[in-house]
């Protein structure tokens, strides 16, 4: 009988270790779950920026889907990185029928402007695999591109939430406020009411995989059985002590601190830290 709580990630890689399936595998250990991974797309970059893109074929990424399901079935799934269109339709095909619960990070452009996922595949993330997820995660520009209008203020992101719940058919939309001036506010809508998630702004520049590695928490969290709205209590609370205790890695955007949250309360005493 298999107790132990497992997650599995669908992404492309950051050999430098701060984004894509290692910040994922990384928070999954931290949350206490056992971290999978399926490789999309291996990326050839580090903190300055990304350099090469190279896309597995679409039957090998389906082949360590089987690898894995037909021995661990995951109790939760996440998609980070799906770079073309033939990978989305190859993951509808396979998750349509999965009883997990499913996280989209809706992953489109990389902190240094590198795009991730060729455009015309943007529309086909809203409407292929949006509808089959749990919850989706978009940042402000990726909330944009799904509900196709503006977002400057709060009260937007409210209505793009509900537009991707209510219209894209996801069951949960948070639309993360780190964009917007001012407060960072998240807003999460789940079909009944709407969640506000606030932080204080920690002026820095270490913010590498910051969306990969909150879209984690909340994986993990779905995958011991939490609500939607506690996954992303969690996950707002991680992700705000990994940036608060960013380890100063890396000659640009470093990475966040997958451990941070065990520092809280401490005077920053992590080798390297500059703020
Ligand atoms: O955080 C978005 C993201 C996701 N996946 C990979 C990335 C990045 C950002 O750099 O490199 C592989």
């Amino acid at each position: 009988m298999n107790q132990i709580t497992t997650a599995l990630t669908i992404a492309g890689t950051d050999p430098t270790g701060g984004a894509g399936i290692q910040a994922d595998l990384k928070t999954f250990q931290e949350r206490e779950v056992y971290g999978m991974s399926v490789v999309t797309s291996i990326v050839a970059q580090n903190t300055l920026g990304v350099d090469a893109i190279y896309n597995l074929p679409v039957s090998f990424i389906e082949k360590q889907l089987h690898a894995v399901f037909n021995d661990i079935e995951p109790d939760a799934v996440k998609t980070g990185m799906i770079a073309t269109i033939e990978m989305m339709e190859m993951l509808a095909d396979f998750l349509k029928d999965k009883s997990v619960d499913y996280v989209i990070d809706p992953v489109m452009v990389a902190k240094s402007g590198h795009a991730l996922m060729e455009e015309p595949s943007r529309k086909v993330i809203r409407d292929m695999l949006v509808p089959l997820a749990t919850v989706v995660t978009p940042n402000i520009p990726e909330a944009e591109i799904l509900v196709d209008f503006k977002i400057d203020n709060i009260d937007d992101a409210k209505r793009a939430a509900k537009v991707i719940v209510n219209e894209l058919g996801a069951k949960a939309a948070v639309v993360k406020g780190g964009h917007l001036s001012g407060e960072a506010i998240d807003v999460l809508y789940d079909k009944q009411d709407f969640h506000y998630y606030k932080s204080a702004r920690t002026e820095t520049k270490h913010t590498h995989g910051t969306g990969c590695t909150f879209s984690a928490v909340i994986t993990a969290e779905l995958a011991k059985g939490k609500s939607i709205a506690k996954a992303v209590t969690i996950g707002k609370k991680f992700i705000t002590d990994a940036i608060q205790y960013s380890l100063g890695v890396g000659k640009g955007n470093g990475p966040t601190n997958h451990w941070g949250y065990r520092l809280k309360g401490l005077p920053n005493q992590v080798k390297g830290r500059e703020e």
